[in-house]
């Protein structure tokens, strides 16, 4: 390709306000990224902060493949051209699932890595885009790093970029093309967006029994899925691992397994509201023996058993956590601590009791089980939001997740249901449901809020029984959550507000940090039952979702009567 010298010009610019990075990247409205020199800015300033190491390095570039990923893709090009980074490694057509990236930073050993994508949240002209840096292990930017981003791009005055580096049809095509920019060399190599992810998880993985359990053996038949990747990126690694690895039929075994710009119009968001055709297609069709769902940047996992049974992420990471033994990666590496996000139920803390390992508690977003990873205390670890995944990388993983759980059903020749009954009976059940009020008017949120926070600095709390339903709790506990990173002993705050009664139940509320308009949020509800394990969740739950209402008065602050999602 072009070998002519270019020159790289410097561009004056203006800030922006509202370039805040939430839980995981900054997510705003496609209209908003577009306006001019907005994306410019930003990704300035991510090569700002991250200061001399720039020089000379490697990065990955890819993302979901939602709208107007091309155009951001080529700005990163021509800006890193121009900031002195060396080379960039960029997924065909800029496709890269969120996991897939982590890996790709890992195995090339490289500086970090620019993730495209809003995840679980819509795409589409209309809908949502995200930036997000990842840092040299492969997780998301600790807090630190994204603040610094944040503190400069509310004083940018210029960025630089090089015009005349032509990006047309540069990410369609795999291979290598070098520049000369001011005199140095650049280079952007285009590769095949599965082939290292895929060639990990079957390092990971005994692809052999996973492929007998699918197409059935003499004495064992079919195990039959269903996997919807909900036109989100994991479509060509399902394709790719489960049609072509594993013998999956195209036909009956896979579902929405072409990426689309737009999601297809729909929220691809792995729960039983979002993922409600999945849901209706294992009821309809009971032959099913397990269903699973991925969010748009194939980070996030649902898992149903047959008849749509449902596994709560809580449940999942405990389950995981239970049979480790029977995967490859963890026989030869050990198994060290778990760890789960503090809203998460704490049915994985039993595991961990009972199998003596390190148990770990971190506040909501992956990049806060990255040390513990790093620092060799972690294996296992998840989110009640779907999300589970090990330190294979350092996101979550979608694809892993339903790997892991086929491998445990290969192993126990159970089905998925009778996996769950059989945990509870040993350790008990830790019930669980969120309440979602999205996207409600940021005032009340924030008055919902303080409110809560009232109550704590009044000391009021504590020591008072409330009673719904003939059932009484009394509070022993309430706080706002904060952690200390046991690694480095950085600081995260205000993390949550956190009700804890006597008998282990607790009411989390938080604002959620990865919507794009108004304020959404979160009531996460949990108690225990060491025997009477077989009662639906949501009638279980009842009074404490009354009582959490009538102490944070959610109906008088935000004037909705109903949550928009109940997982
Ligand atoms: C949500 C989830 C959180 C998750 C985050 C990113 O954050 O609650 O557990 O880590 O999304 O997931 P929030 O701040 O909206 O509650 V993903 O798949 O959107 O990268
Ligand atoms: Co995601």
């Amino acid at each position: 390709m072009s070998s002519e010298p270019l020159q790289s010009i410097v561009v004056e610019t203006t800030p922006f306000d509202d370039q805040k990075p939430g839980t995981s990247g900054l997510r705003k409205k496609v209209k908003v990224f577009m306006q001019k020199n907005y994306t410019e800015n930003f990704v300035q300033c991510i090569f700002d902060a991250l200061g001399c190491k720039l020089k000379g390095s490697t990065l990955i570039v890819g993302g979901d493949g939602r709208y107007f990923s091309k155009p951001a893709i080529n700005t990163i090009i021509r800006i890193a051209s121009a900031n002195e980074v060396s080379k960039l490694i960029i997924g065909q057509l800029g496709i890269f699932s969120t996991p897939a990236v982590s890996a790709l930073i890992r195995q090339h050993k490289v500086l970090g890595g620019i993730v495209l994508t809003a995840s679980h949240n819509p795409g589409g002209i209309r809908n949502d885009f995200g930036i997000k840096y990842n840092i040299e292990n492969g997780g998301p930017a600790p807090d630190q790093i994204s603040n610094s981003i944040y503190e400069l791009t509310k004083k940018i005055t210029q960025y630089k970029t090089t015009p005349t580096l032509e990006t047309d049809r540069l990410i369609d095509i795999l291979g290598t093309s070098k520049f000369n920019v001011n005199g140095r060399d650049f280079t952007v190599e285009i590769i095949d967006s599965t082939k290292n992810y895929v060639a990990l998880m079957k390092e990971i993985f005994d692809f052999h029994k996973l492929r007998a359990l699918i197409r059935g053996t003499d004495s064992r038949p079919p195990f039959s899925i269903l996997i919807d990747s909900m036109n989100g990126v994991t479509g060509v690694y399902v394709r790719n691992i489960f049609v072509e690895e594993l013998g999956a039929s195209p036909d009956n075994n896979v579902r929405r397994v072409v990426p689309l710009d737009n999601f297809g119009e729909i929220h691809p968001d792995p729960n039983l509201t979002y993922a409600k055709d999945l849901v209706d297609a294992l009821q309809e069709n009971a032959s099913y023996d397990f269903g699973a769902a991925f969010d748009g940047d194939g980070d996030r996992n649902m898992i149903l058993g047959k008849n749509a049974f449902f596994v709560t992420p809580s449940d999942s990471l405990a389950v995981l956590a239970n049979n480790l033994e029977c995967i490859p990666y963890f026989k030869k590496n050990g198994v060290h601590g778990f760890a789960r996000s503090m809203p998460t139920a704490a049915a994985v803390d039993r595991v961990a009791a009972k199998l003596g390992k390190e148990m770990f508690e971190v506040p909501t977003g992956w990049k806060y089980f990255g040390n513990l990873m790093d620092a060799g205390r972690l294996s296992l670890c998840g989110e009640e939001s779907f999300g589970t995944g090990s330190d294979h990388i350092r996101e979550k993983d979608g694809i892993w997740a339903v790997l892991a759980w086929l491998s445990v059903i290969e192993h126990k020749k159970m089905g998925v249901e009778e996996i769950l009954k059989e945990h509870w009976k040993l350790y008990g059940r830790n019930y669980f449901t969120r309440y979602d009020y999205e996207e409600c008017e940021t005032e009340g949120a924030n008055l919902l809020i303080e409110n809560l926070e009232k109550l704590l600095t009044e000391g009021t709390l504590v020591g008072k029984s409330y009673t719904a339903q003939g059932k009484s709790y009394k509070v022993a506990k309430a706080d706002n959550f904060s952690y200390v990173d046991p690694i480095d002993n950085s600081v995260a705050q205000n993390q949550g507000i956190r009700i804890l009664f006597e008998d282990g139940s607790r009411l989390i509320y938080r604002l959620s940090g990865t919507g794009s308009s108004g304020a959404t949020i979160r009531v996460y509800i949990e108690c225990y039952e060491k025997e009477d394990v077989l009662t639906d969740a949501q009638v279980m739950l009842k009074p404490l979702v009354e009582i959490g209402l009538e102490i944070s008065q959610l109906k008088k602050f935000t004037q909705r009567e109903e949550p928009t999602v109940i997982t």
